[in-house]
């Protein structure tokens, strides 16, 4: 009866990790899996790029852009007090030998400012042949992955061509391919033997009913022999001695080893001038009408700045909508992650330096479903955020952060 249990609950746990390693989209790699609110109110991207989408190996791409960290951070996601900026790519396809914070070398993590903008750039090195979708993303420590926009890159070339040489300070070259391999494989190599050898030693004799019925008739003193003995002391005083010596040969060839650093980045946000913190985006009321997938925004917008501005673009969780009646660079049509058409406003027109206006704004696409944003209201957290990006006539870019709670419309 147990056994039968047993395999029963077997089945059903293989059938489980068949389910959820049997991938149904081979490309998606956890752009969707977050919740949406963490999406669309944690790291909201925008203006991100790649230098070139076909590239050879050892040829480089350049991923830039920028972020606005969202003032309105859910509750439910700790704050972003060490954050990583990393690249989603399908293993070690690429390389990333440089990475910059607002123009600063930034090599660890880092506390990001609620509310501040930040630019990056990310340099990777082609190292494989084949055709892959990169996406910059943020680690955010104890809240998990933040993906930014994806773009194919492919690949071409001999694999065999790769180099990767660095200098280190003391003025050595090392290629990083190959250093220190043989030295990690022998070590791993003499502990599975060391071990192994070790577990044979005693699983070649009688195992456990044998060992306990001996112990159990006061016989326990035959089961560790004079010789086991031996071997075990030998063990406990060469292996140590061999590490300390080992430790003492690297130390005497390596004398000025630095160890990896732990420390946290200190880099600062942008100044708000960037975004110019001109306008001012009040919130007043959003619905989600959910049989035609639009999102119908009230805000009331105030001018502060010197020129007459209008409307261009709403973005939310790297989804895009744009004013098509407004020309406005960067639109990028045939990204998938565009909705070119998608934002209309009811009355479209300059709002007055000084002015305050109150704006419908409807952002309508099948994207929101299909990114699986419609998913916030099933959330205990409601609330959305995204940028709006507002430009005067001279193409100048003003952007307003804004966050809301929505109310869902089943009609
Ligand atoms: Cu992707």
């Amino acid at each position: 009866m147990f056994i039968h249990i047993k395999s029963y609950v077997a089945s059903i746990f293989m059938a489980l990790v068949f389910l959820s390693v049997a991938p149904n989209n081979a490309y998606a790699h956890g752009e969707k899996a977050l919740e949406p609110f963490i999406r669309m109110r944690t790291i909201q991207w925008y203006d991100v790029q790649w230098s070139q989408e076909s590239l050879k190996v050892n040829d480089e791409v350049v991923v830039t852009g920028k972020f606005h960290v969202a003032e309105d951070w859910p509750r439910s996601v700790p704050k972003p007090d060490a954050a990583y900026l990393n690249v989603a790519i399908p293993g070690p396809v690429l390389i990333r030998t440089e990475r910059y914070l607002n123009g600063q070398p930034w090599v660890s993590s880092a506390a990001l400012k609620l509310g501040g903008d930040y630019d990056f750039k990310i340099v990777l090195k082609a190292r494989l042949p084949g055709r892959y979708h990169i996406h910059p993303f943020f680690n955010l420590q104890d809240a998990g992955a933040v993906m930014g926009p994806g773009h194919w890159v492919e690949v071409t070339g001999d694999a065999a061509t790769f180099t990767n040489s660095v200098k280190t300070i003391s003025g050595e070259t090392v290629d990083m391919e190959t250093y220190g391999l043989v030295n990690g494989v022998s070590w791993h190599v003499l502990w599975i033997v060391l071990g192994t050898a070790w577990l044979l030693w005693w699983v070649r004799r009688p195992l456990f009913i044998p060992r306990f019925k001996m112990l159990k008739s006061g016989n326990e003193d035959a089961l560790i022999t004079p010789l086991d003995k031996t071997i075990a002391k030998g063990i406990l005083v060469v292996v140590p001695l061999f590490v300390f010596g080992a430790y003492a040969m690297t130390d005497s060839q390596h004398p000025n080893a630095i160890p990896l650093q732990a420390a946290l980045d200190q880099i600062e946000p942008l100044p708000p001038t960037v975004n110019n913190g001109a306008v001012n985006v009040k919130m007043i009321r959003t619905e989600y009408r959910v049989p035609v997938r639009t999102m119908n925004m009230v805000a009331q917008i105030h001018n502060y700045s010197d020129q007459p501005i209008r409307i261009g673009e709403f973005a939310s969780a790297n989804l895009r909508f744009i004013n098509p009646s407004l020309d406005q660079p960067g639109k990028n049509e045939e990204d998938t992650l565009v909705a070119a058409k998608g934002l209309v406003i009811d009355d479209d027109k300059l709002i007055q330096p000084g002015e305050t206006k109150t704006v419908s704004m409807a952002a309508a696409d099948a994207l929101w479903e299909t990114e699986k944003l419609d998913g916030l209201f099933r959330d205990a957290d409601s609330r959305m955020g995204g940028l709006l990006f507002l430009y005067d006539p001279s193409g100048k870019r003003y952007i307003a952060s804004i966050s809301t709670s929505v109310i869902p419309k089943f009609d």
